[in-house]
């Protein structure tokens, strides 16, 4: 299997100016009829004779002509990836007619059926198994779609654009004409065909156009659609608003659809969403659900200009939309929810989740330079990262240039297919800053780590800032060079607890301030300071980087306290429960006693106790890192230490502070209906972690709470909360009653019933793995849907203890279900054998076991895309 590498890239011999295709639906034998309007590419022009090669996959040709003439057999050739046209004029209609196989179509990629219904999923490389095509984002056609279904069972035919043409045909057939006047590549075509049903409503945008939406479901989850229209409509007008951005269609459509690899697809007007991203209702659907539909709701709505108006020219780029589109996206959730919690969230999900690819086998920096697949590169480098930079773009310029930056990245290439230059380059054209040195953050990978070491000088009155970057080695990449790294930062003053105006180099730069390390190490020196300060580093996270300072578990607390800045507060509060941990660690791993940190107990009574006016901020500040956190600061991982120290810390937390936790839970009690707005959300939360701490010592009093909230049914967030502490005690006897009941009540919905499995799975307790064994049995599983995959599988290869058994079985159970998915489906195996990839981080007898389970999987006749990622991990 031979990688694909950047520098190779050139311009396509032929481009498609018009598509225009006919799909004849049938689930074993779909017929697809395309007419290509084809012509030389500019750039080929003085080239002689070059042939026409298009991409094609498991497609069966039955007719193939040029200019109206029927090819012979020798005047073109065939393999299993592409078709060859020797000759061709400079300019020519190319027709061809294709038979497909949706039923069969297991891989979710191309023309599938999914409940019945017929949909599509063509990025990156999908479409190529629906039609021969030049299938690459820089191919930019417009297209004219006839969909043929039967009228009984495929009532609604949709694909991109206006409908223009319908009627009836023969046999009970019915047809829609579809026409979308947009240039696109192939990546952006959808199709839907099914028994949908819809609600609809409307949105004028800021220059006066009228759009109708409308959201596309099954009957029965009609009701659960409000919430992703309400965040439609915010996410258009917020675009006008803040990007200047309007919809350049009559009809902006959203389908939900049961089997979907990811969260959704982004196809002109016509967005696919996997329906877990897009239905809620309150009796089925946490917060976090409801957050996330709108986050996702928003992402596809804003690719339609940072995507697909400016697409990306190849495959390398896909940072360029998608860390553009991210950082889009969590701007638009910061300023419609809390903005503090939005960025602690991703923040605290980047250090686990990105910091670990980064540190692993698979990292690969925002542009890698080459790859096997490229749907094993949908990653949290090229979404998360991608997004970070493009944030310290924003703040390098200041969001006024940086405004003007995208305006003029918008208009200068609306309509092409463009490239990270193209759009750092704007930013540079309209700032006037030379980023030269920052373009390294897009081909460089692994995480910099920054030590910094600090010094008051008392005769002075200053402030001596040492910081020092290095960047590990990562896989093909064994030096690094040095990165421009923007740290905001203030000093707070350890008398006042007053942020102090800093002066560098004899100019006042204010009370909160940006440095710029651009070299592996830079002196700072802050003059005239009134007071010896605590330094606040890295505020908001202000670039991706792992930030070390020898703090002092005093410094933490007093930061926890006084930090200006919220997220610093935040994080001072997780920096000094990580010192707490590591003790604790320590002592487990030696077969000492263990001691509760008094410092982290006061730290946790003054925020139980004290006013707040953000309950949400709160929540989190009292919510320990997670073992996967934990576990990524650890030089080698002991999963049963961390497990052991967490729980430690936390149930000494609910003994001393019992009351402390009590009475916070009861004050957030809500008797209001529910709505998914930022302050009930916020009184949920805190009310949900209060109540973990107590569950946490099976406190009778908590167990009975739990089981009461459980009872209330008054909403998913509490009932899932209740269940699964419930669920997580040692406490069986309350846990399966209550299992049963939520199964067998919510047998019908498989979304719902995502989360029982997935609660389940997660239990710390030891059944936990035969628990994934019994439900894989259950007549609501199957391998085939990605999201029972995720909601049993993934979710177990997330529960430490018990994936990490020292018998191995989690492992084998993991491996078991990769190798029979990677015949099925293997873009969703490569993704979930990733825990497995991270075997050097854990002791040696852990390590020969996932070693072992690897080799088990290399032995198979393996998929691209598993191929790639096991060849990595073994490499
Ligand atoms: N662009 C799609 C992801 C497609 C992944 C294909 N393997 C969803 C998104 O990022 O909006
Ligand atoms: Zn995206």
């Amino acid at each position: 299997m031979q990688p694909t590498y950047l520098h190779d890239y050139q311009p396509p011999a032929y481009r498609v100016t018009h598509t225009e295709l006919k799909f004849d639906l049938s689930s074993s034998a779909t017929r697809v009829t395309a007419r290509l309007h084809v012509e030389r590419h500019p750039a080929h022009q003085d080239a002689g004779a070059l042939p026409l090669v298009l991409n094609g996959e498991q497609l069966t040709l039955k007719r193939i002509a040029v200019d109206g003439e029927e090819l012979e057999a020798d005047e073109y050739a065939q393999d299993d990836a592409t078709l060859t046209v020797h000759r061709v004029p400079e300019s020519f209609l190319l027709d061809t007619e294709v038979e497909i196989d949706p039923a069969a179509n297991t891989a979710l990629s191309g023309l599938y059926q999914s409940s019945g219904m017929f949909c599509t999923q063509c990025e990156a490389e999908g479409f190529r198994r629906i039609t021969f095509y030049p299938d690459r984002p820089d191919v930019m056609a417009t297209f004219s779609t006839t969909v043929i279904g039967d009228r009984a069972t495929l009532p609604v035919l949709l694909s991109n654009g206006n409908p223009v043409e319908s009627g009836e045909l023969p046999d009970d057939r019915h047809f829609v004409t579809w026409e979308d006047p947009h240039p696109k590549p192939s990546y952006l075509f959808a199709l839907v065909a099914g028994d949908l049903k819809k609600v609809e409503d409307r949105f004028t945008t800021q220059s006066g156009r009228d759009v109708t939406l409308q959201v596309w479901v099954e009957e029965e989850n009609l009701s659960k659609t409000d919430h992703a229209m309400a965040s439609l409509k915010r996410a258009m007008k917020w675009d006008e608003e803040t990007y200047g951005r309007e919809y350049d269609l009559d009809l902006f459509m959203i389908v939900a659809v049961n089997d979907f690899n990811m969260g959704a697809m982004e196809n002109k007007g016509l967005n696919i969403f996997n329906s877990a991203a897009v239905l809620t209702h309150p009796h089925t659907a946490t917060d976090a659900a409801f957050q996330r539909v709108e986050s996702i709701v928003a992402h596809e709505y804003f690719h339609n200009w940072s995507g697909n108006r400016v697409t990306c020219r190849d495959w390398f780029q896909l940072s360029l939309k998608e860390g553009f589109t991210v950082f889009r996206d969590q701007s638009f959730s910061a300023d419609t929810n809390s903005a503090p919690v939005k960025r602690i969230e991703d923040v605290s999900m980047f250090r686990t989740a990105q910091f670990a690819e980064d540190a692993g086998p698979t990292a690969h920096p925002i542009r890698p330079d080459h790859y096997i697949e490229i749907g094993n590169f949908y990653t949290l480098t090229i979404y998360e990262k991608g997004a970070e930079v493009v944030r310290m773009l924003r703040n390098l310029l200041g969001w006024e240039l940086f405004r003007r930056g995208s305006d003029l990245y918008f208009e200068r290439l609306d309509g092409q297919a463009a490239t990270i230059e193209d759009f750092v380059g704007c930013m540079s054209e309209v700032s006037g800053l030379d980023l030269t040195q920052f373009m390294h953050w897009y081909s460089q990978a692994g995480t910099p780590e920054i030590d910094a070491h600090g010094e008051y000088d008392y005769a002075k009155s200053e402030y001596h800032l040492t910081l020092r970057q290095r960047t590990a080695p990562t896989p093909g990449q064994p030096d690094k060079v040095a990165l421009h790294i923007p740290i905001r930062m203030g000093l707070v003053g350890t008398k006042s607890g007053q942020d102090l105006k800093m002066t560098v180099d004899g100019e006042s730069v204010g009370t909160d301030t940006v440095i710029h390390l651009r070299e592996y190490e830079q002196h700072f020196v802050f003059t005239d300071l009134a007071e010896a300060p605590v330094p606040s580093l890295l505020r908001g996270f202000s670039a991706p980087v792992k930030l070390r300072f020898p703090y002092g578990r005093e410094d933490l607390a007093f930061l926890l306290q006084h930090d200006s800045d919220g997220f610093n507060r935040w994080d001072a509060g997780q920096r000094l429960a990580m010192l707490a941990l590591e003790d604790l660690i320590a002592a487990h791993r030696n077969g000492v006693e263990k001691v509760m940190d008094v410092r982290v107990v006061e730290a946790f009574r003054t925020l139980l106790t004290g006013e707040t006016d953000d309950k949400a901020v709160l929540a989190e500040m009292l919510t320990l890192p997670s073992e996967a956190y934990i576990a990524e600061q650890q030089p080698v991982v002991d999963v049963d230490a961390i497990h052991a120290a967490r729980t430690f810390v936390k149930q000494s937390l609910a003994y001393a502070l019992r009351d402390e936790f009590m009475a916070v839970y009861r004050a957030n009690q809500l008797d209001a209906p529910y709505a998914p707005e930022p302050q009930q959300i916020a009184a949920r939360s805190l009310k949900n972690v209060a109540l973990s701490y107590l569950v946490a010592i099976e406190d009778e009093e908590a167990l009975s709470l739990a089981q009461a909230q459980f009872d209330a049914d008054h909403n998913m967030t509490d009932v899932r909360s209740a269940l699964t502490l419930l669920t997580h005690s040692s406490r069986n006897d309350l846990a399966d009653p209550a299992l049963r009941a939520f199964g067998e009540k919510w047998s019908h919905d498989p979304l719902v019933m995502d989360q029982w499995f997935s609660i389940q799975v997660t239990r710390p307790q030891a059944d936990a793995l035969d628990r994934v064994k019994f439900l894989m049995e259950h007549p609501k599983f199957s391998l085939k849907n990605p999201n029972k995959v995720r909601a049993l599988i993934g979710a177990f290869a997330s529960n430490r203890v018990n994936f990490h058994r020292i018998d191995g079985a989690g492992y084998r159970l993991l491996s078991d279900v990769v190798i029979e998915l990677n015949k099925l489906n293997p873009e969703i195996a490569a993704r979930l054998v990733t825990p497995l990839t991270r075997w050097q981080r854990f002791d040696e007898a852990r390590q020969e076991l996932m070693k072992a389970e690897l080799e088990r999987i290399r032995a198979e006749d393996l998929s691209p895309n598993v191929y790639e990622v096991i060849e990595k991990a073994l490499a």
